[in-house]
């Protein structure tokens, strides 16, 4: 593979050079022996392209995914619950921040980043791109969305990029407050009146699909799993972080006495795997690629957001003195 397109790096002029095969020696050798790659060393340019690419779409998960929680704060049930949802929102937020500043260190300035999101050149989570339509679906997005997101990311953080691997050990674990909430709030209603049973059911009936797309394609049409996992940037394929996620709250939602609406799904006990629907991949890249219920409405409140917040983000930099002069 690395005869093909791999052995080249940009220069500054953008024009490709060839790539010392003794540095990409040495950087290979140093993912083998579980070493950290920082930004400074020596990178090939696909991997560096791969990263800004992986680590951009999930800084825009956090920032987007804040969304359809976010729509609830006003509507939380009572006060505890609003402070606990307002905390979670402000984590995610926070965990893009954190996610942009590794995505800077390999080049590509935040500036950028935020201007391919709105303008919907850049992708972030299929599941950000469906409604929470009542209290209970953030109750299910908070608890299987972010277990999903930590089996994904405790994986990834043993990877091979320092800036990711750091971020993503901080980010679990903020995560892992955030996997209790929801299961809590999972928990109550199911174990409610029957209205609020109901309730439940049909948010886990409307985001079973969505979680499942959730982990990506299936490995036979994956696009990055191959070469990712070659450079411990993912330490597990789609399909194995799928199965991991089922292995350990199938259990769960069933102790609840919820269904799961995928007839077919079981566990093979011969082989140990789960069997399910295979997704419906077609539907998952129309979502991805903007035609999912809640694109639009999506990219237009980070866009409001980033017209909203400019003066303030003038004001930070000093470019403009009228905004600072009071404050200096
Ligand atoms: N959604 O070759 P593949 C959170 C794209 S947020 C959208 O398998 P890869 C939270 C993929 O980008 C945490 N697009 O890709 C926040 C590629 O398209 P391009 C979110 C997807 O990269 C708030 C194409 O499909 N977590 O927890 O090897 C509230 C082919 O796919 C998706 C992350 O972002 C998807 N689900 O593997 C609550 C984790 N899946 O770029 C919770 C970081 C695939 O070629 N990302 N695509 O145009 C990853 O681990 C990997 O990128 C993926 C995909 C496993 C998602």
């Amino acid at each position: 593979m690395y005869g093909g397109g791999y052995i080249f790096e940009e220069t500054k002029n953008g024009k490709p050079e060839s790539e010392d095969q003794g540095k990409l020696k040495n950087f290979e050798a140093k993912i083998a022996a579980g070493e950290k790659i920082e930004p400074s060393d020596w990178m090939p340019a696909e991997y560096r392209k791969q990263l800004i690419r992986m680590i951009e779409q999930h800084a825009h998960s956090e920032i987007i995914g804040a969304l359809p929680e976010g729509t609830w704060i006003t509507r939380a049930p009572g006060f505890r619950r609003k402070m606990a949802l307002m905390a979670k929102v402000q984590d995610e937020v926070g965990h893009a921040q954190l996610l942009y500043s590794a995505a800077e260190t390999l080049g590509k300035p935040r500036e950028d980043m935020i201007n391919d999101l709105i303008t919907g050149k850049s992708k972030y989570s299929n599941v950000f791109n469906y409604p929470a339509v009542t209290w209970a679906d953030t109750a299910v997005i908070a608890w299987l969305i972010d277990a999903g997101a930590i089996i994904n990311q405790v994986a990834n953080s043993k990877g091979s990029y320092g800036p990711y691997c750091r971020a993503l050990e901080r980010i679990c674990i903020e995560e892992s407050f955030h996997l209790k909430y929801g299961h809590d709030n999972v928990v109550f209603l199911a174990t409610g009146t029957p209205k609020q049973r109901e309730m439940v059911q049909d948010a886990l009936n409307r985001w079973w699909k969505p979680i499942m797309h959730f982990f990506g394609p299936s490995d036979k049409i994956s696009v990055h799993t191959e070469t990712l996992m070659r450079w411990k940037v993912k330490m597990a394929s789609n399909d194995d972080m799928r199965q991991k996620f089922l292995d350990m709250y199938v259990p769960k939602i069933w102790e609840l006495k919820l269904t799961i609406p995928d007839p077919n799904l079981k566990k093979n006990q011969t082989s140990g795997k789960w069997e399910y629907t295979e997704p419906d991949w077609e539907e998952f890249k129309r979502v991805i690629n903007g035609d999912g219920p809640c694109n639009k409405e999506r990219l237009a409140v980070r866009r409001k957001s980033e017209e909203k917040g400019e003066w303030v983000r003038r004001a930070l930099m000093r470019q403009d003195e009228q905004y600072v002069t009071p404050l200096s």
